[in-house]
């Protein structure tokens, strides 16, 4: 016998090539290959076929197979056996233990006050299925309390409505044509980078890339000119923009006559903004204002990149209708690339099933309560009575982890810590938030579920296909909500309702399903300059300078800043923004050890002089505080630090940060000026050398 036929032949590997979408709160809502060899996820991959995609994926995505199969994976049911306030600790039961004791809890608090049950959720998938369908119908059936979503995006997507009557924007592909792009409020290379691959593609076209962020990015120190603001200051940035296009007469006359309402009194209150006076409150200087008004006016096509990230302050709201109006003033909307993007959200809006997935009518008529994911410290404080209504008795959590990125955190962890609060997490991973619980449920990941997708950064719909089985005793987010809803006796077939049947009903008649299965992503139809003669989707077709809710927007200063509150900033004299690092995605990725080795571990990017001020030396250790907690991270003395401004990235988890604490120690519940948002951005501290 030869010895080559001594070796046993293992039957041929199974390899196929599964359709995906990734899930994560991006603008890109990239499409996905996986490789499955198997049974098992071996390659990630983004999608050659798919444009704006192009094969590309960022970092994070291209690890998602280390994220899912990590050692700490929750593979079972767990159930807390130590007191809130102790060390958490965990013993895992069977899901039939774990659904029976939660819905014997809910049920109890359902039968007596169904508000004083908190879902609380947000986009840590952003499929429609499992990130509502199921859980809403669940929720409304039992009358719980809503949650207002405005941890992220609220005020700017209100001030896109009450301006342009919808999230609409500019095509991502049409950036690539564009001769002057103002990068605004937006790191694109860390969090937008396949917007980041058309800006690119204009920048070796000739076109001249602006970028407008308090903080030197990665993208700030790739654009010809980097403008460095006060956090919170845009709206007067705007503002004296429109100074300059008035007195210079830039503006396009024809097409405000044409398309905008009510401009006469917007162009008075401009008119109180020379360069001089914006530039102070900007902290720019007047040639600054100046120079940004004149290549604006004369570069068409010009086209504004604008993103969430200039609206977590107080007047982020008005801040984005000002800025919003600005390629009204200059006609930029008659070109293709000219024109401005926040949100795409709107184009995919009339393609939406969302009655048919959520099924408002099983509220039967009954109004519950909203209550404000951005103050969710407060309200699980809440002793209830008066207008709250009910204390909270109970919180489900899925596809969230507050703990870690909620304002405040002082107030939301002994919020969660309450003894007497019955919390449930639905999870990947056991999060600051798992911590706090009383029964971690382990969810399916992207590769293991169903789910269809659109995206508010480009404008073609997506369907995820599950490529490999549930790990463990995972399950998807729906199915946990279907058991749950047997278990509680809940008997609606629309609570059973499987994923498959979900999917079908996701998407309106026009859109073309079976491109959508096959393909795996299908594209909106849209016109090439959708504004070019008007036809915004407001009431009357016209762009609205006034809100009848909000009247004419203006500069509204921050909560907290040297200029609107010079007492609190004696003692706290820093301003400090938390914006994402580049390698994690919000809290998510965190615990991923190749990502958090590039990431290293929190730092403090601050400017010299206010380095040298303090005493305090390159990569030390600093203590950051307020009134409202502390934190400890690295100082990393840079030139992406603007005196006056300290950068924390964030979202560390705060287990995972040196004292225990991360960025949002120190943020506020204060919300945004229009549709209550959280204001992340708007917080002043005091850093001093970290106690050894
Ligand atoms: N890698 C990565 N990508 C992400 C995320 C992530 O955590 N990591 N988060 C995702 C999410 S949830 C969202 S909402 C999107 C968009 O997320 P955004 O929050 O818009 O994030 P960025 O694009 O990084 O833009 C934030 C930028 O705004 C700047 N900034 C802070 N305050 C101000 C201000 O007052 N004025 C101006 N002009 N700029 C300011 C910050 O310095 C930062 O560079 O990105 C998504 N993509
Ligand atoms: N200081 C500061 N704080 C911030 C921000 C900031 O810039 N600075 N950014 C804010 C912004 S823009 C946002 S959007 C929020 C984001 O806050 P969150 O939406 O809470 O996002 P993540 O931190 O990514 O947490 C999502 C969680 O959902 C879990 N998850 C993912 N997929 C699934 C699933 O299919 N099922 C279940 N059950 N769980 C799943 C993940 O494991 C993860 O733990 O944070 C906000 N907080
Ligand atoms: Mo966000």
């Amino acid at each position: 016998m030869s010895t080559a036929d001594a070796t046993p032949t293992l039957p041929p590997a199974t390899v196929r090539t599964v359709y995906g979408a990734c899930p994560h709160d991006c603008p890109d809502t990239c499409a996905l290959q996986i490789t499955v060899q198997d049974g098992v996820a071996i390659k990630v991959q983004g999608r050659s076929e798919h444009a704006s995609t192009h094969g590309a994926l960022c970092t994070k995505v291209s690890r998602y197979t280390e994220r899912t199969y990590h050692p700490e994976r929750l593979l079972h049911p767990m159930k807390r056996v130590s007191a809130k306030h102790e060390a958490p600790r965990f013993v895992r039961v069977s899901w039939d233990e774990a659904l029976q004791d939660i819905a014997a809890r809910l049920k109890d608090i359902a039968a007596r006050a169904p508000e004083a049950i908190l879902p609380y959720h947000y986009a840590g998938t952003m499929g429609l299925i499992q990130g509502g369908s199921i859980a809403n119908r669940f929720f409304h059936t039992l009358g719980a309390s809503i949650l207002d979503e405005t941890i992220c995006a609220s005020a700017g997507a209100e001030a896109l409505n009450a301006t342009y009557g919808s999230r609409v924007g500019m095509h991502l592909r049409h950036f690539a044509q564009s001769r002057l792009i103002l990068i605004w409020g937006s790191n694109s290379i860390a969090s937008n980078l396949h917007f980041w691959t058309y800006a690119n593609q204009a920048k070796r076209a000739g076109a001249r890339l602006i970028c407008i962020d308090p903080r030197r990015t990665e993208t700030a120190e790739k654009c010809h000119q980097h403008l460095a603001l006060l956090p919170g200051t845009d709206g007067a940035l705007a503002l004296g923009l429109m100074h300059q296009l008035i007195t210079h007469d830039w503006l396009d006359h024809a097409y405000i006559e044409a398309h905008v309402d009510d401009w006469p009194l917007l162009r008075e209150r401009a008119l109180q903004w020379p360069p001089e006076r914006t530039a102070e409150v900007c902290g720019l200087t007047p040639e600054e204002v100046r120079q940004l008004a004149h290549d604006y006016a004369h570069s068409a096509p010009a086209a504004i990149r604008l993103n969430y990230g200039m609206q977590r302050v107080r007047g982020g709201g008005n801040a984005v209708r000002l800025i919003a109006l600005l390629p009204c003033l200059i006609g930029a909307w008659k070109h293709p690339a000219g024109g401005l993007l926040l949100s795409a959200s709107g184009w995919a809006a009339p393609f939406k099933n969302s009655q048919a997935l959520n099924r408002p009518e099983l509220l039967r008529g009954r109004q519950p309560r909203l209550i404000n994911m951005s103050a969710v410290g407060d309200a699980l404080l809440h002793s209830g009575g008066g207008s709250f209504g009910p204390r909270i008795e109970a919180v489900v959590v899925y596809n969230s982890n507050p703990v870690a990125v909620a304002p405040d955190s002082s107030r939301v962890v002994a919020g969660f810590q309450r003894s007497d609060l019955f919390t449930v997490v639905l999870e990947h991973f056991m999060t600051d938030t798992a911590d706090c619980a009383d029964y971690v449920l382990p969810a399916t990941t992207q590769l293991e579920h169903l789910d269809v997708h659109t995206s508010y950064g480009h404008t073609d719909l997506l369907r995820n296909n599950p490529a490999i089985a549930p790990l463990g005793e995972a399950k998807p987010n729906t199915q946990i909500f279907r058991e749950l809803a047997r278990a509680m006796g809940l008997d609606d077939p629309l609570l059973q309702e499987s994923d498959e049947a979900l999917a079908a009903q996701a998407f309106t008649a026009e859109v073309d399903q079976a491109a959508l299965r096959e393909q795996g992503f299908w594209s909106i139809p849209l016109p090439d300059a959708p504004f070019a003669q008007g036809g915004f989707p407001t009431a009357n077709g016209k762009v609205q300078c006034l809100s009848p809710q909000w009247g004419l927007p203006d500069h509204v200063p921050n909560y907290e800043s040297a200029r609107s509150s010079p007492e609190l900033a004696q003692r706290y004299p820093l301003a400090m923004i938390s914006p994402p690092a580049r390698n994690f995605l919000n809290s998510s990725f965190v615990n991923v050890k190749s990502l958090r080795d590039i990431e290293a571990e929190p730092r403090l990017e601050m400017h010299e002089q206010d380095a040298a001020a303090r005493g305090l030396a390159d990569g030390s250790m600093v203590r950051i505080f307020n009134e409202r907690g502390s934190l400890v991270c690295r100082l990393a003395l840079n030139a992406r630090a603007r005196p006056g401004v300290v950068n924390g990235l964030g979202i560390w988890w705060h287990k995972l940060s040196p004292g225990g604490r991360n960025v949002n120690a120190v943020t506020h519940q204060g919300l945004t000026d229009i549709a209550a948002g959280a204001t992340f951005y708007d917080c002043l501290v005091q850093v001093e050398a970290a106690p050894t």
